[in-house]
Parts: structure tokens; C-alpha cells; sequence
């Protein structure tokens, strides 16, 4: 008779390639054995350790999707997504990390870049000697990123490029910035640009006193009239359509990522119900613990295998991205549930670092926010299923 394994009730792991597989435990002994250990002083101390980067690129786990030729690991999406389900096991920051560097720096320069580009900064990104941010969102245009300001004019040889970016995760850290501004050379259209560390005129101001997501670095990105080469800008992209190329793929592994944070505040609250005694029995041993371990057990289960469907379709080169919405938003909404329910369930201890579950539960805040808020996917899908937008 099968046997119920409430690690993968709908077995997950048959489903996978030895690739996969391969892929997801090369992810996950790093992450337990290297990234668990140092997150919680890293958490409390507001700090990103740089050579994580580093780590992260010698196992490949940097642009795994890019070709070989450049650096990438040439990996599928399933294996990226199975990849940031094991490093958010541990922390949405770390993954948050990777996940900028590979689908928002390396996928553009992959997809739009010059083969100049790629050559330059491919390799370099894949193996974390240098480290890339994304700059779309604004102080006055986050889900309405078609309302930025930042501006980038012709000038002889190049761009200057004037504005602000706000809440970019790795800026203060980064070598360089796949920049997003609307330039008067093209009609006003969004162009991307990459712009490097020590162009006169940039700065990346650390963003102080997160209560959340406080093992990743976070800045803003200041353009002071920034004058880039011409051979700086990305010659394949035009629109917004070029940021949100990048978009999709970040969401599709914030998918999966923040079911690797649910399944660690699952694993955590069922060991901590089955540990901790109150009159005279497990916690566990109870219906209304019991329900809510079989609530976050399926979500876990539909959420994953949700994930796999959506990623079999983009390698498939068969997913339209509004199928994207629903694994960001209900992945992350469910995700924040589950950490909040199994915060309550450690009782006191609940609230301590030692215990993590609290830890993610602010966490998935923002990543129930960033790339998209929750109900902004709500929008992007009820225009799908409508035909009607109601942004405005
Ligand atoms: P809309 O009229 O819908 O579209 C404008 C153009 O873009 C095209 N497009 C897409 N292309 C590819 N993939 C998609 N998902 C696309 N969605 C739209 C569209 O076809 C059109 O192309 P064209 O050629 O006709 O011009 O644009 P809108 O202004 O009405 O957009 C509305 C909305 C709400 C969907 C959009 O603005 C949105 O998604 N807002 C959320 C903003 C967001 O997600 N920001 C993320 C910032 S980056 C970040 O948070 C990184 S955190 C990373 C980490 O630390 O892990
Ligand atoms: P707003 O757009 O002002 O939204 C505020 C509220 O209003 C939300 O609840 C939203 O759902 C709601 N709302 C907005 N419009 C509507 C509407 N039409 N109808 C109904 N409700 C609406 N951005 C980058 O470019 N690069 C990064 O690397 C990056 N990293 C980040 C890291 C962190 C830690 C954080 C917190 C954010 C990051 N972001 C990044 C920015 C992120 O993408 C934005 O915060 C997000 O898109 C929301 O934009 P906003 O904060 O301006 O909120």
C-alpha cells in the first residue's frame, strides 16, 4: 500500500528529473549547511554577507538559466525555481539575492544585451565576482512603474541619465545597475541601461532600519546626471515589456520560494507541537492544532505543484505570464499565512529568533509586496479573466 509522506504528499520529488533533483540537493545541503547557520546574527544584525555571492556562484546557482558560453549554468526553469524553493527554506533575503542577480541583472543582459554585453558582464555576475541591482520602482512610481521620472537624454557618445530609484535590493552593494528610464532619444520610450559603479554622478545610499527581509542590503540608486557610453544601453528592449520580461521570471521563483519558507514554519510549528506539552499532552495531540497543521500542509502541496505546472509551461515556452500572478500572489499570501499561524503556534517562543518562524513571517511581508503586491496580481489576473483594467 503507498505509504502518506507529509514531506511530498503528491510526491513532487518523482516528478523531477535526476537534473532537478540534483539541482535541488546541491541547493539545499548548501543552504542548511552554510546559510542557516549565519542567518540569524546576520538577520539581527541587519547584515548581507558578501561572500555569498561568492558561494552562490561556484555552485552555479547565479543566472542557472543562462548559457554555458557566458558563464550560466544552462539549467531549465524548474531547476531555478526548485534552487530558490531551498534557499528560502532559509531566508527570503538570501534568495532575494539570488534571484536579483539572475532574473533581474543577468536574464536582461542575456535577453536584450549586446554580445559585447554578455561577453563583458555574464561571466562575471555568474560567478559573483560581481554583483548586479535592478532599478524600476521609484519614490513616486512603485506599482505604477510607467510613472517614473527618471530620464535619460542623448548626449555626445552616450546618455545622461538623471532620476531615483528606490528600495533596490543589493544597490549598495553592487557593481553595476540595470537602470530603467524613459529616454528622449526614443520617443520617450523605457529603456534599460547598465551603468557601473564609479560613473561620476551615482550613488547607492543604504536603506536603514528594515524590520523586514534584514539579511539582504538594501539602497536606493541615485543618477545625478550620469553619463553612460552608448554601448551601455540595452539594444534589445523597448517598453515596459523589457522590465516585465525580467518580472516574470523573478515571480515565477518568488513562487517557489515562498513555499520553501512555508515549508520550514510547517516543519518547525508540527516538531514544536509534537515536543511541547500543555495539560498533560502533545499540543499536536489536539483538533484545532491538528487542522491548522493539515491547512498548511495543503497549501504547500497545491502551491508546489502548482510551481512545477507553471514551470513545465515555461520551459515548454507555453506560459502566458499572467499565469505567473497566480503563484506569486497566492504563494505569497498563503506563505505569510502559514508563518503567522505557526508564529502563534510556538507560543512565547514564538517571538524568539532561535525558533526562525518569526523571522519569516516578516520576511514574506515583503515578498508579498515586492514584485507585485498582492492585490496588484489580483488586477493583472481580473484584467485577464475580463478584458476590463481597473488599475485606474
Ligand atoms: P501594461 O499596459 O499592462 O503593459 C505595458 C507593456 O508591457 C507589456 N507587458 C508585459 N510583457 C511581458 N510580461 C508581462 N508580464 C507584461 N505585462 C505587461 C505589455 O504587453 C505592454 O507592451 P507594449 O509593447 O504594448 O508596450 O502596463 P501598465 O502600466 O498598465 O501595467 C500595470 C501593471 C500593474 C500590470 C504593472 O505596472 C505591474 O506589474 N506593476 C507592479 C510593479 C512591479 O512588479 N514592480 C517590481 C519592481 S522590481 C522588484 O520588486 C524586485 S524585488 C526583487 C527581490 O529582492 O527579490
Ligand atoms: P504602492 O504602489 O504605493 O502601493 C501601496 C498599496 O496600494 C499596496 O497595497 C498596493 O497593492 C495598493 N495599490 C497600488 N495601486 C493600486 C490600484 N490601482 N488599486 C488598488 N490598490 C492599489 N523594486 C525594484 O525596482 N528593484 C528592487 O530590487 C526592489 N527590491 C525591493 C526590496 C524590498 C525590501 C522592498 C520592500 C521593495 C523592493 N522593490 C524593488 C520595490 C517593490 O517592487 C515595490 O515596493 C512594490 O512594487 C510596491 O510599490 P510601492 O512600495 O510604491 O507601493
Amino acid at each position: 500500500k503507498p505509504v502518506f509522506d507529509w514531506t511530498d504528499p503528491f510526491g513532487l520529488d518523482g516528478q523531477l528529473s535526476d537534473e532537478e533533483r540534483m539541482v535541488r540537493d546541491t541547493a539545499r545541503d548548501y543552504a542548511q549547511e552554510k546559510l542557516l547557520p549565519r542567518v540569524t546574527s546576520a538577520y539581527l544584525e541587519e547584515r548581507f554577507d558578501r561572500e555569498i555571492m561568492n558561494e552562490m556562484g561556484a555552485l552555479g546557482l547565479l543566472g542557472p538559466t543562462v548559457p554555458a558560453e557566458y558563464g550560466g549554468a544552462g539549467l531549465n526553469y524548474v531547476s531555478y525555481g526548485l534552487a530558490a524553493r531551498e534557499v528560502e527554506r532559509v531566508d527570503s533575503g538570501y534568495r532575494s539575492a539570488m534571484s536579483v542577480q539572475s532574473s533581474l541583472v543577468m536574464h536582461p543582459i542575456n535577453a536584450y544585451g549586446s554580445e559585447a554585453q554578455k561577453k563583458k558582464y555574464l561571466p562575471k555576475l555568474a560567478t559573483g565576482e560581481w554583483v548586479g541591482c535592478f532599478g524600476l520602482t521609484e519614490p513616486d512610481a512603485g506599482s505604477d512603474p510607467g510613472g517614473m521620472r527618471t530620464r535619460a537624454e542623448k548626449v555626445a557618445d552616450g546618455y545622461r541619465i538623471t532620476g531615483a530609484k528606490m528600495w533596490i535590493t543589493n544597490a549598495p552593494i553592487a557593481d553595476l545597475a540595470v537602470v530603467w528610464a524613459k529616454s528622449a532619444a526614443h520617443d520617450n520610450a523605457i529603456r534599460g541601461f547598465i551603468v557601473e559603479r564609479g560613473m561620476a554622478g551615482l550613488s547607492t545610499p543604504k536603506i536603514e532600519g528594515k524590520l523586514s527581509l534584514r539579511a539582504s542590503i538594501t539602497g536606493e540608486v541615485v543618477l545625478d546626471g550620469v553619463v553612460v557610453p552608448e554601448e551601455n544601453l540595452l539594444p534589445n528592449a523597448t517598453g515596459l515589456a523589457g522590465p516585465f520580461g525580467c518580472l516574470n521570471r523573478a515571480r515565477f521563483g518568488i513562487g517557489w520560494g515562498a513555499m520553501g519558507a512555508a515549508e520550514a514554519c510547517f516543519a518547525a510549528a508540527r516538531q514544536y507541537t509534537l515536543d511541547r506539552k500543555q495539560f498533560g499532552r502533545p499540543l499536536a495531540a489536539t483538533q484545532l492544532v491538528q487542522k491548522k497543521l493539515a491547512d498548511m500542509a495543503t497549501e504547500i502541496a497545491l502551491g508546489l505543484q502548482a510551481c512545477l505546472q507553471v514551470g513545465r509551461l515555461m520551459d515548454a515556452g507555453q506560459l502566458p505570464p499572467e499565469t505567473i500572478s497566480f503563484i506569486k500572489r497566492n504563494n505569497c499570501g498563503k506563505a505569510l499565512d502559514i508563518a503567522r499561524v505557526a508564529r502563534d503556534m510556538h507560543g512565547g517562543n514564538g517571538i524568539s529568533a532561535d525558533f526562525h518562524v518569526m523571522r519569516h513571517a516578516v520576511n514574506l511581508e515583503t515578498v508579498n509586496t515586492y514584485e507585485g503586491t498582492h492585490d496588484i496580481h489580483a488586477l493583472i489576473l481580473g484584467r485577464a479573466i475580463t478584458g476590463i483594467q481597473a488599475f485606474f
